[in-house]
């Protein structure tokens, strides 16, 4: 399959061992995608050391996708807007340019402090499986801060589902934000970053918000809702920036109507870098996450539009519910899910 074709990538693993190069070889894909690979550096990531890290990807000849988040403390003061954020400004255009140099097309960014947040998992998805919870009531409830699940992509603990551990939060060292200091620092950064982009070949993009709330514990959120993320995706004119269509995260703004917003209106203005193909039931304040097919939207709808306009990105998978036996990278649930994915693509092109 050329890779100007909407096609299913295999994604969100920090490792380019064997197992996860033949898994995305065995299920079909083509391409491969990084959630914060582990690439040493403190302050940014060198050229060599990433090519170092991708020299196994092209040995089994998969094409880089991806890449999806830099260690959160690479660009925490920029979030905060803390002292220091010019200096993590300079370190992120460094490695932008080490990532273009080395061959990775794309930087997807998540734009949450606090990381991703969830109140509960368990075995509450179809047939006992694995699934998280959102419910906003138990984040407003400050004595039941232990019970919030974070996902703490900076520890990297491949042994977790989605890396979520209870009662960790990302260390911040501000108590508060507002929404318009948020969206300051947003613009500072991309607007700081987006020439070292073009010249680099480097698409940036970046993830919405997840959980959408407006706030969490006084950090303000911005990439929230649809009409947010054009907002985000238009802070600058230019081709190298997109979003990291997350799927699941717009279906828990407003269920099918928000995800058939944001198609309908990044797609045809080639605004989607690539998409996170996921589905919850129910929408913020409360959620739980399921199988494509038996979430808020038809996964069937959104191919089907995504073909009519033409898109030519890759679509990863995304927390899928674990199965009985599963792994902790979720090995049963993907595979369900990339099989699901490519057969509605092979669908809509005989429509
Ligand atoms: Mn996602």
């Amino acid at each position: 399959m050329p890779s100007s074709m909407m096609r299913v990538a295999v994604g969100q693993h920090p490792e380019n061992d064997k197992q996860y190069l033949d898994f995305a070889i065995q299920l079909g894909c083509e391409g491969i995608s990084f959630q914060t690979p582990k690439i040493p550096g403190q302050s940014k990531w060198e050229q060599k050391d990433i090519e170092d890290f991708l020299a196994p990807v092209k040995a089994a000849g998969l094409k880089i996708e991806s890449f999806e988040n830099v260690p959160t403390f690479f660009f925490d003061k920029i979030m905060l807007g803390l002292p220091g954020r010019e200096e993590q400004l300079e370190n992120m255009k460094s490695t932008i340019r080490a990532l273009g140099a080395a061959g990775v097309p794309i930087l997807g960014m998540h734009w949450m402090p606090q990381s991703v947040w969830r109140t509960d998992m368990g075995n509450y998805g179809r047939g006992g499986s694995y699934v998280s919870i959102y419910d906003h009531s138990v984040i407003l409830d400050r004595s039941r801060d232990a019970e919030i699940w974070v996902a703490r992509r900076d520890e990297q603990d491949v042994d977790l589902k989605d890396t979520f551990t209870r009662g960790s939060f990302v260390p911040l060292g501000v108590d508060s934000l507002t929404i318009d200091e948020m969206w300051s620092n947003f613009e500072y950064f991309v607007k700081g970053v987006i020439e070292t982009c073009e010249e680099s070949n480097v698409v940036l993009c970046f993830h919405p918000d997840d959980p959408p709330a407006q706030e969490l514990h006084g950090i303000a959120r911005i990439l929230t809702s649809v009409d947010n993320l054009d907002r985000a995706v238009h802070t600058v004119d230019s081709p190298n920036l997109k979003l990291e269509l997350c799927l699941g995260s717009v279906s828990e703004m407003d269920g099918a109507n928000s995800v058939m917003d944001a198609v309908n209106r990044f797609a045809p203005k080639n605004k989607i870098a690539y998409i996170h193909l996921r589905d919850v039931q129910g929408v913020f304040p409360v959620f739980q996450e399921s199988f494509l097919g038996e979430g808020n939207y038809s996964p069937f709808e959104v191919i089907k539009a995504l073909h009519k306009h033409g898109y030519t990105g890759a679509i990863l998978d995304d927390h899928t519910p674990s199965l009985t036996g599963d792994s902790a990278y979720g090995h049963r649930g993907r595979a369900h899910a990339i099989g699901y994915i490519q057969a509605l693509i092979e669908a809509v092109k005989h429509l």
